[in-house]
């Protein structure tokens, strides 16, 4: 058995320190001194030694265990550190190296115009609404004193789902649903900016473009209100030396109505090609909200008056940044979108 014993510790440290990977390594640990080992098989032998040289034999066994023991954890400490040393090596990262340039986007120019004009009615107190581009016939045209038999009506001109739904002509009917909404709560002071649909689409039309519209409602609301707030709408948005002024007009929602110009942007009004020799630029539609258009929302139109107004944004942000096409404005070519 010593023999034995002997045998099995140095082909034990032979194989050790013969450059085995440490899986087999372990594999090696199990096969001497584990459960099944052959090590392990010769301590169950022991019994059939004498009682001189069980104890002595014991010993040796024990001894030849503690010291492969110390080696192979010697070995595997070694394997270790070699592991890590390599993976550290594998791993280094040059943060000197110079990045990928992430080129930056920037907002759309409607987008910007859109953000513009919010920021100058917040400014006023007005509050944004906003509501859903498929609406029924009831909100885009018989709340807004457009019954179905109506002239005014552009049927041509509007996208039908069904005979009752349709595609938003105007974003006024987010405003009779504001309405419905806060009434009686007053004033009713908001802005609906977003996108409307006409059937309509030519050099100079798109079948989708933006609008907003803009409503206060509260008691004694007068036509100056609607002048002096947009006045100060021009000056904040094309300078502050504009001049407005308001001619009559019609629209079946609004008693009195007006079309409102702004001098010329560009030469100031002393009369040019864009402003066609006039000084003058029309920029919105707008007039006192119509009794049946209030009566609509909910409000009595004894106790209360309102102002409304529309603008179209395509309008808007070709004369604030002199774009002469509109198509520009939806063909997404990054030549012309990068200069905003
Ligand atoms: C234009 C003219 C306008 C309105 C829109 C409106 C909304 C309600 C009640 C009364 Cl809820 N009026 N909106 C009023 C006047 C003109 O738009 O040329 N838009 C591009």
């Amino acid at each position: 058995m010593r023999e034995e014993i002997k045998k099995i510790k140095e082909e034990s440290l032979t194989l050790i320190q013969s450059g085995l990977t440490r899986d087999e390594l372990q594999e090696l640990k199990v096969k001497v001194m584990g459960k099944k080992g052959s090590l392990t098989a010769l301590l169950k032998q022991l019994g059939s030694l004498s009682s001189e040289e069980r104890p002595l034999v014991g010993q040796i066994i024990n001894e030849v265990r503690a010291s492969l023991e110390q080696a192979w954890d010697e070995k595997m400490k070694e394997l270790e550190e070699q592991a890590l040393l390599k993976r550290l090596e594998e791993e280094f990262l040059d943060i000197t190296l110079p990045g990928i340039m992430m080129p930056r986007g920037h907002q759309h120019p409607l987008t910007k115009v859109i953000e513009e004009i919010e920021d100058i009615f917040i400014g006023m107190g007005f509050q944004i609404a906003e509501g859903p581009e498929i609406e029924t016939d009831y909100y885009n045209f018989e709340a807004l004193n457009l019954p179905k038999d109506h002239p005014a009506r552009d049927m041509q001109d509007t996208f039908f789902i069904t005979e009752e739904i349709l595609l938003r002509t105007q974003t006024s009917p987010v405003q009779i649903r504001t309405m419905e909404k806060l009434c009686p709560g007053l004033p009713v002071k908001i802005i609906a900016p977003g996108k409307v649909f006409r059937n309509d689409d030519d050099a100079t039309h798109s079948p989708m473009f933006h609008q907003v519209e803009g409503l206060l409602v509260d008691r004694g609301v007068r036509m100056s209100d609607l002048k002096g707030i947009l006045l100060t709408f021009s000056r904040q948005m094309f300078g502050e030396d504009r001049q407005i002024r308001l001619r009559p007009s019609f629209f079946p929602f609004t008693e009195p109505s007006a079309e409102v110009d702004v001098s010329c942007m560009l030469c100031g009004g002393k009369g040019c090609k864009l402003c066609k020799g006039t000084g003058w630029i029309e920029i919105l539609g707008a007039g006192m909200v119509h009794p049946k258009v209030l009566e609509a929302g909910g409000y009595d139109s004894v106790q209360v008056t309102g102002f409304a107004f529309g603008m179209g944004v395509e309008r808007i942000a070709m004369l604030k940044y002199g774009i002469e096409d509109m198509r520009l404005l939806f063909d997404n070519d990054l030549r012309f979108l990068a200069q905003f």
